[in-house]
């Protein structure tokens, strides 16, 4: 079945009570049983809802893999993989994250004697060189947040493999419309629901696939026994979210490949980070484990902070907005905001620079967006022509 159709029809087949042909929103947290023992397959809403259960299949069929498990944030998909570890415990892992990864590695994780080793994830052989007897999984981010590098899934699972070790890729920025890592090797996919999944920017949600039956019912048992489950309306909204992605990631792609130009282009722009341009470092390697660059692109203006600062206040139709992955445009500031309590020598060493801004491309007009972006490039927005933004911390 192709990805467009699985979208729209895996597990979300007619309601069998009521023949709905959307799948109903089970706003329950409880089940009757028929007897003592015996019930239709739901207990209890933290182990299983059949709302829930719809988009676990369904991302499962997305991600070309046996088992979906949805979380009430991406960080709590995370949190889940995490919870697989023991005190003692070692983990390597890409040194380009989500800010919240690294807080949750650093600041969480690390408290239960569990150690994360950064590597530049560029060069696969790093990640064998940090390996120790102690290591038991390997996190790779890619396409990257906030630098989108992208590192090689399929020679990172060679190594994994050779060392017994799980490797689990958050694939969040490219979405499975274009990257499916389970195919490339890896062992678990994690995503943040709340991105181009859910891709309206009205839901928080995390997932996790894998094909691995031991790993699935170890996850599935984190599951249930954490509670860090989404409810059955967030579940819906994710579910309603997918059957658009297709159309949506190819016009988010075909947007920010323009946008990408466009920048690169302009003189106030030192350096535009996006893999679909030619002169991205890895743009081979993403255009053979991807079918698509995506819609994200972090660029470097030339300048410091005011310059930053009369950009992301600037733009009329980008908000100045956390987040990412839904249908309306998205500017922000990496260093004050996704990664903001990033460590100030991790910051240095990843060359994630003050001067760097990021934007999450949405599906509007092409030309309205690049047009927005110029005025503000340009230093033609003033400050009473943004009434509707946040102010930037
Ligand atoms: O926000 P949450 O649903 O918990 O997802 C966390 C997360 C995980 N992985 C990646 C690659 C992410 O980008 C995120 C969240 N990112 C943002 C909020 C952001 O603005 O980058």
């Amino acid at each position: 079945m192709e990805f467009e159709t699985k979208a729209i029809h895996m597990g979300q087949e007619p309601d069998k009570a009521t023949g709905a042909t959307i799948t109903p929103i089970y706003q329950t947290s409880t089940y009757t049983h028929d007897a003592l023992g015996k019930h239709k397959g739901y207990d209890y809403s933290r182990a299983d809802n059949p709302t829930r259960h719809a988009l676990e299949v369904a991302l499962a069929s997305l991600e070309n893999g046996k088992y979906g498990l949805c979380f009430a944030s991406g960080l709590a998909a995370t949190s889940t993989v995490l919870n697989l570890l023991k005190a003692g415990d070692e983990v390597v892992t890409g040194d380009d994250l989500y800010g919240g990864t690294v807080r949750l590695f650093d600041k969480i994780y690390s408290n239960f004697n569990i150690k994360f080793t950064y590597v530049d994830g560029t060069n696969p052989k790093n990640f064998e060189s940090a390996i120790t007897g102690k290591t038991k999984l390997i996190w790779l981010e890619t396409p990257t947040n906030p630098l989108l590098r992208v590192f090689d899934i399929n020679e990172v699972s060679k190594i994994a493999k050779a060392k017994k070790l799980i490797l689990a890729v958050d694939n969040t920025f490219a979405s499975p419309y274009f990257q499916k890592p389970l195919d490339l090797g890896a062992d678990i996919v994690v995503h943040s629901t709340t991105k181009y999944l859910g891709g309206h920017s009205d839901v928080v949600g995390g997932a996790i696939i894998t094909s691995n039956n031991d790993l699935f019912e170890e996850l599935k048992f984190i599951q249930k026994s954490v509670g860090a489950i989404p409810g059955p309306f967030d579940s819906w909204l994710v579910l309603r979210g997918i059957k658009t992605l297709a159309v949506r990631m190819k016009k988010h792609e075909e947007n920010a490949m323009q946008i990408a130009e466009f920048l690169s282009n302009h003189p106030k722009i030192k350096k535009v980070n996006y893999p679909g341009l030619k002169s991205h470092p890895q743009y081979e390697l993403a255009k053979k484990q991807m079918t698509g660059f995506g819609g994200m692109i972090s660029f470097e203006v030339n300048g410091g902070i005011d310059t930053v600062k009369k950009i992301v206040e600037g733009t009329k139709l980008f908000a100045l907005a956390e987040s990412l992955g839904g249908v309306e445009s998205l500017i922000g500031h990496p260093v004050t905001m996704t990664h903001a309590e990033v460590p100030e020598e991790h910051k240095e060493k990843l060359g994630l620079s003050e001067g760097l801004i990021r934007i999450s491309v949405g599906i509007e007009g092409t030309n309205d967006l690049i047009n927005d972006l110029k005025q503000a490039l340009d230093g033609k927005g003033s400050s009473s022509t943004k009434n509707n933004k946040a102010i930037v911390v």
